[in-house]
């Protein structure tokens, strides 16, 4: 069994934060159990645009409200405390925070938090050794 705080991520080698957004993993490829748990905060009046090519992600808003858009699609869902995206499809997407947002994030297959961001929002494939 394996268990953590938030508290004793903060700032370790798990706490990763890009322009407006910032992702604690609080389960990782590493620990061996086929996906990967991230807290993610966004900050209010930012836009990214994510590309999840090779993950399936599910994505829960627990503080916040934004527009999320699906651009394969052309969608857009309004999203409030409770709200819930699968990206089942792997579905190019706009996040837009009208407030801070704070979502619990589900990867599978995990992620290793050795993937970075490519120009398209894509995290590559990186195998967990
Ligand atoms: C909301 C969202 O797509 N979060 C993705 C997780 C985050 N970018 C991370 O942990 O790298």
């Amino acid at each position: 069994m394996i268990v953590r705080t938030t508290a004793e991520i903060t700032d370790t080698e798990r706490d990763v934060a890009g322009t407006g957004w910032r992702s604690k993993r609080i389960v990782l490829g590493g620990d061996g159990v086929g996906f990967s748990f991230h807290e993610t905060t966004i900050d209010a009046e930012s836009v990214h645009e994510f590309h999840y090519r090779h993950h399936v992600e599910a994505v829960w808003l627990v503080e916040g409200e934004g527009t999320l858009v699906d651009l394969e699609h052309g969608v857009s869902y309004e999203l409030a405390p409770g709200s819930m995206y699968l990206l089942d499809g792997h579905e190019s997407h706009r996040l837009f925070a009208r407030t801070r947002m704070r979502m619990l994030c589900v990867f599978n297959p995990p992620v290793t938090g050795q993937e970075v961001h490519d120009e398209h929002g894509v995290y590559p494939l990186v195998a967990v050794d």
